[in-house]
């Protein structure tokens, strides 16, 4: 109800709306109104009331709660379901328990700060107040477990498509699972999946992106960065994580019907590593080589200075900066 009556305030908005009308759209009296404007207060939204007037809406404040999210959404049911948090040691942590418990499909957990966000390996992610967007979506994916990894490429994708729709700046993706700005790490993605050996039970997928953060921590400062910094202008959170949902549903169905090749592409033109030299750190050791393909199972396929061809599942990769594409080429063979 309190989301009916926001919505009202909304759709009014510059005008004032009496309470009367309220209470005859919604078919509930003046006490309860006024109530639910008293917590729309103290979510932190601006209502002005007049005597002979009503109420008018002031000012939305800066945060991702469920009825900003939904407001306009216009998704099927990627985050139709929204858990919203102040607080949580990791979104993809809740996201699993919520999903133990069988939450909606496309649920979407969100917090505006995370003590114990993580990234690949258990490594820390900064995640403070307010300033990104920290969330995790569920989703119940009727494929073998083989078929899953590419999720964390879709996700990547549809990242970057929003950025790019909202901020109007050229986001681009190395592989496997970073969006970059001017080569600087603005988001991540992870995805974690709980699985039998021949059905998946769920997947989660954690999208941590730096929004308007200013500072970050000095070990992070040369190589990360925000919209806000990147661009020098505040961007609404709410409206790039609609964005994001409604890429992400796009994309999910896209690639329910036709396999990954159709988001693989869109991958490709948005990558922006491949051709180029890399050095790609993974858990047991380094390899160098000319990054020349991504395969449909997303794996990075590496021509090395022998010429023969290697498949890579994970790792980090750097690229080898300073060169020109046929530089690279040339230096790539000789390795
Ligand atoms: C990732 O891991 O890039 C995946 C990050 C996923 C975070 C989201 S937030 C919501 C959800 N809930 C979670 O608990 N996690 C997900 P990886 O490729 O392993 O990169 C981790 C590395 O990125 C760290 O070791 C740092 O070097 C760097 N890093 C940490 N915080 C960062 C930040 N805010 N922005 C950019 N880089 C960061």
């Amino acid at each position: 109800m309190k989301e009916r009556v926001l919505h009202l305030l909304k759709q009014s908005c510059p005008e004032f709306i009496s309470g009367e009308i309220i209470c005859r759209n919604l078919g509930i009296s003046r006490t309860a109104v006024w109530k639910h404007i008293q917590t729309l207060r103290s979510s932190g939204y601006g209502i002005a009331a007049l005597p002979h007037a009503g109420y008018r809406l002031l000012s939305v404040p800066d945060r991702l709660y469920p009825e900003e999210i939904r407001d306009g959404l216009g998704t099927e049911f990627i985050g139709r379901q929204v858990y919203y948090y102040e607080h949580a040691i990791s979104t993809n942590e809740t996201a699993r328990e919520l999903a133990d418990r069988g939450c909606p499909d496309g649920a979407l957990v969100i917090a505006e700060e995370q003590s114990g966000g993580r990234g690949r390996l258990g490594r820390k992610w900064f995640s403070p107040y307010g300033k990104g967007i920290w969330c995790s979506i569920i989703l119940y994916p009727p494929v073998n477990p083989s078929d899953a990894p590419p999720l964390t490429m879709l996700g990547a994708v549809a990242v970057a498509r929003a950025i790019r729709k909202v901020a109007h700046v050229e986001a681009g993706i190395k592989w496997p699972n970073d969006v970059l700005l001017d080569g600087k790490k603005i988001c991540g993605i992870l995805s974690e999946m709980n699985a039998e050996i021949e059905r998946i039970n769920y997947l989660v997928i954690g999208i941590g992106m730096n929004v308007n953060v200013e500072e970050f921590p000095e070990e992070l400062e040369e190589t990360v960065t925000s919209l806000k910094i990147y661009t020098g202008q505040p961007v609404k959170r709410t409206v790039l994580l609609q964005e994001i949902l409604k890429e992400i549903e796009q994309l999910y169905k896209l690639w329910l019907q036709n396999g990954f090749q159709p988001v693989l592409r869109f991958w490709k033109e948005m990558c922006v590593m491949l051709n180029r030299m890399v050095r790609v750190n993974g858990i047991k050791d380094v390899i160098e080589g000319w990054a020349e393909d991504v395969d449909e199972h997303g794996n990075l396929i590496l021509r090395l200075g022998d010429g023969s061809l290697k498949g890579l599942v994970a790792g980090d990769v750097s690229l080898q900066g300073g060169f020109d594409l046929q530089a690279g080429r040339r230096e790539g063979s000789s390795l």
